[in-house]
């Protein structure tokens, strides 16, 4: 095998705006995107230049200086010094601190078609990111794979898992950068595993070593900077962010109706049910089963009259069946995946023996989109991808598959988001100006435009959970921000205890969604016995009084990026104790609380607090930060802080999001010592108006020192469903002024300064 290492500058030259580096190996290139990205694309034989993830073009600023040995590209916040001979690729902030380089010995090198870049290790450099990977949250010493499967039964130490997101964010020296290796070949890195310890490296099978480095310096910056390279969430709707039911399978319609009745019939709020693979006839895509389900609009009016919406899971295999439609249109089009011969491939899943749509091609994922009107024709408004690593008996699918012009080793970690995509596009149109829920377990940088992801099939224990939790705050360095797991654990049955903790930890979930595996016990919240169906519920309950916060929250995801579950290396980067494997599984959801994930088996906790004040949400007991503190865990209450200063928008209860509720939005505020201030967001939760300007956004702030909260004039053209703000004064403080609109309202019932009994004050539009 030929092994290459990057060699001596030969000719430099400047082509719009990309700078061209030809050494007697290869030939870089190097474009600005922005002033904190920088791209760079290093081959021996450059393939054409098309990226699945990234939607922004280079910026035409590409300014440079050429000298001896060296060439100086220059932004206002990033440097990249290339030294000539050999070539080397070294990143440092405006002021000349290190912040990346090569291994001045390696650099980027070949053996074959295999790709390598080797960078220097810095003796405190940790790692975060790579999505969903095993694992702790500081990566450091630990090594991954990207080659998305079918992880069945996956343990605390698998990998690879379903998905691939090649982006990471290295911490040292009180710096930040991040490093986005945009090659979807199967791809390895090695965050100081090596016995080497004097480097780190990442690389892939084949491909172009072609990566954006991300210079700007702090985490929140970095994932802002990553998805406006590689895009945003649209908003989801807002009944996917209420509690979601699902079971491999609910078998029948009368089961399936059986199930939402009893929600409503116990008073447990809920949104959404599933059907799993069952609701097909004989696993065919696109069809209902005409025995068990043979009235398929009939029930989806019947959920629709009880406020539940229905998702129907599709896999991307199409049995091979003459007669069968999707078979007959996907073979007289050539839609599916082929042998270089032309013959079509052939894998065996759930429907027997199937062939495998080709979703890089444009016409294939229109006719998938178009395929769903089976589904939407009688109401179906969510759509669940599974399989698409994708995944056959067996596993690996043939090298020369060709999907389109690649074949299937170059793409294959790309698969999941192109049917996720196709699904999304094609259900957007079906369904006019309604949002669609696409939920895929397959994922490639960039998923995030187009669906949510779940963590796959876990496990019903109290590892796992917290893994799980791991794996939900890294998908969102990675972008991603509606993400579920399996609540309860998908194989195996969860102890009682389990289930009543990891439903509460639900709560706190991006995507709220209980499910488990054909042959578990029953898993809907009351199979449980009746005191612990009345925690389920009480927990439940939260996450619907939580909505208004919840919802704004994915308004900031879907503007900034910024993820709703935020691994406290999001916002405590320098803070050294919040990598420490007992306190690594905390959290923040959204911008002001901090949740301690619990196994089921302790009643008390160690937490870590973050510098600054907090407050136990179920008790109101406030507490010092930067300090660890043992507080009580019993089932009925997860440790949740809020920090000092937070402003949180909730609701009453309400049985579903389609409920209107009392009317009221209730405004907590948590006194502190430091200014802050909260977007609230609304909108109809369901149609793509908001994009038109019709919501309802306002900025609410709380500045101690003036002793005021000012609730700015409303943006946009919807009108709240709230009719009254309720404001709730948590902590001792002291307001003495309310600003509406830029009124000022002086606080009523003397409430010059507030206290623990929360004094109200109703508030009229
Ligand atoms: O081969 O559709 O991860 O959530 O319930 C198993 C049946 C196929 C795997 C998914 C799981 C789903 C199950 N599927």
């Amino acid at each position: 095998m030929q092994t290459k290492i990057l060699g001596n500058t030969e000719s430099v030259q400047k082509q719009n705006n990309v700078l061209i580096i030809k050494t007697k190996e290869a030939e870089a290139r190097i474009w600005v995107y922005s002033p904190t990205i920088i791209r760079v694309s290093i081959s021996k034989e450059h393939s054409a230049d098309t990226s699945f993830a990234v939607i922004q073009k280079p910026s035409n600023k590409l300014e440079y200086t050429d000298s001896a040995d060296a060439i100086m590209i220059s932004t206002s916040l990033l440097k990249l010094k290339i030294s000539k001979s050999p070539l080397r690729f070294n990143f440092y902030t405006a002021d000349g601190r290190v912040l990346s380089e090569d291994d001045p010995r390696f650099g980027t090198n070949w053996q074959g078609t295999r790709v390598v870049n080797y960078r220097k290790l810095y003796k405190d450099e940790k790692f975060i990111g790579l999505g969903e990977k095993t694992g702790n949250l500081n990566r450091r010493g630990s090594s991954y794979v990207n080659w998305n499967t079918d992880a069945v039964e996956h343990d605390l130490k698998s990998d690879p898992l379903y998905q691939t997101f090649p982006f990471f964010v290295g911490l040292h020296n009180g710096l930040t950068y991040g490093l986005f290796f945009d090659n979807t070949h199967k791809s390895y890195f090695d965050f100081g595993a090596s016995s080497d310890d004097t480097m780190s490296w990442f690389g892939a099978d084949a491909g172009d070593m072609n990566y954006y480095f991300f210079g700007a310096q702090s985490v929140t910056q970095i994932i802002q900077d990553y998805t406006w390279l590689t895009g945003r969430m649209e908003m989801p709707p807002l009944w996917s962010l209420g509690y979601q039911q699902c079971r491999w399978s609910y078998e029948s319609a009368a089961e399936v109706l059986d199930i939402a009745e009893n929600f409503r019939k116990e008073k447990i709020p809920a949104d959404v049910i599933y059907c799993d693979i069952d609701y097909m006839d004989q696993y065919k895509i696109f069809t209902w089963n005409k025995e068990t389900f043979p009235d398929p609009k009939g029930m989806i009016d019947k959920l629709k009259a009880m406020d539940f919406h229905l998702v129907t899971i599709v896999d991307p295999g199409i049995k091979v069946e003459p007669g069968y439609k999707q078979y007959d249109e996907g073979q007289a089009n050539n839609y599916f995946a082929t042998y270089p011969t032309g013959e079509k491939y052939i894998g065996s899943v759930w429907p027997g023996r199937c062939h495998f749509p080709d979703f890089f091609r444009e016409d294939v994922r229109k006719w998938w989109g178009a395929s769903f009107i089976a589904l939407t024709e009688p109401g179906v408004e969510g759509f669940w991808n599974d399989m698409n690593e994708p995944s056959a008996w067996g596993q690996e699918i043939p090298w020369l598959v060709k999907f389109g012009d690649y074949y299937m080793p170059e793409v294959r970690n790309v698969y999941g988001m192109e049917m996720a995509r196709a699904t999304f596009e094609g259900t957007k149109k079906l369904l006019g100006n309604k949002r669609p829920f696409v939920l895929t377990r397959a994922a490639y940088s960039g998923t995030q435009r187009y669906s949510a992801v779940w963590t796959g099939d876990n496990s019903a224990y109290d590892a796992h959970m917290l893994l799980g939790q791991r794996m939900v705050n890294s998908l969102g360095i990675a972008g991603m921000s509606l993400i579920g797991v399996d609540i309860g654990g998908f194989t195996g049955d969860p102890t009682p205890e389990l289930m009543v903790r990891w439903n509460s930890l639900g709560v706190y979930t991006p995507m709220f969604r209980n499910h488990a595996a054909k042959g578990t016990k029953m898993r809907e919240p009351w199979c449980w016995g009746k005191e612990n169906e009345a925690i389920i519920k009480k927990d439940i309950e939260q996450r619907y009084r939580l909505l208004p916060y919840i919802y704004s929250s994915y308004y900031q995801s879907h503007q900034t990026g910024i993820p709703v579950s935020r691994t406290l290396a999001i916002n405590y980067t320098q803070d050294s104790v919040i990598y420490d494997e007992k306190y690594q599984n905390q959290f923040l959801f959204g911008d002001a609380i901090l949740v301690a994930p619990v196994e089921s088996t302790k009643f008390t906790e160690d937490v870590y607090l973050p510098k600054g004040d907090w407050y136990r949400l179920s008790t109101g007991e406030k507490f010092e930060g930067k300090k660890v503190v043992t507080v009580d865990a019993p089932l009925n209450d997860l440790p949740v802080f809020i920090k000092a200063g937070a402003i949180i928008p909730m609701q009453n209860i309400i049985q579903s999001t389609n409920e209107k509720g009392d009317g009221i939005l209730e405004l907590n505020v948590w006194y502190g010592k430091e200014a802050n201030s909260f977007v609230y967001y609304e909108d109809d939760g369901l149609t793509y108006d908001y994009q038109k300007g019709v919501y309802y956004k306002r900025e609410i702030s709380f500045d101690p020192a003036k002793g005021n909260i000012t609730l700015s004039a409303v943006e946009g053209s919807f009108t709240s469903k709230y009719d009254k703000i309720k404001l709730v004064l948590h902590g001792s403080g002291n307001i003495k002024l309310l600003k509406v609109n830029g009124k000022k309202l002086v606080l009523s019932n003397n409430s010059a300064s507030f206290n623990n009994d929360n004094k109200l004050i109703k508030i009229d539009f």
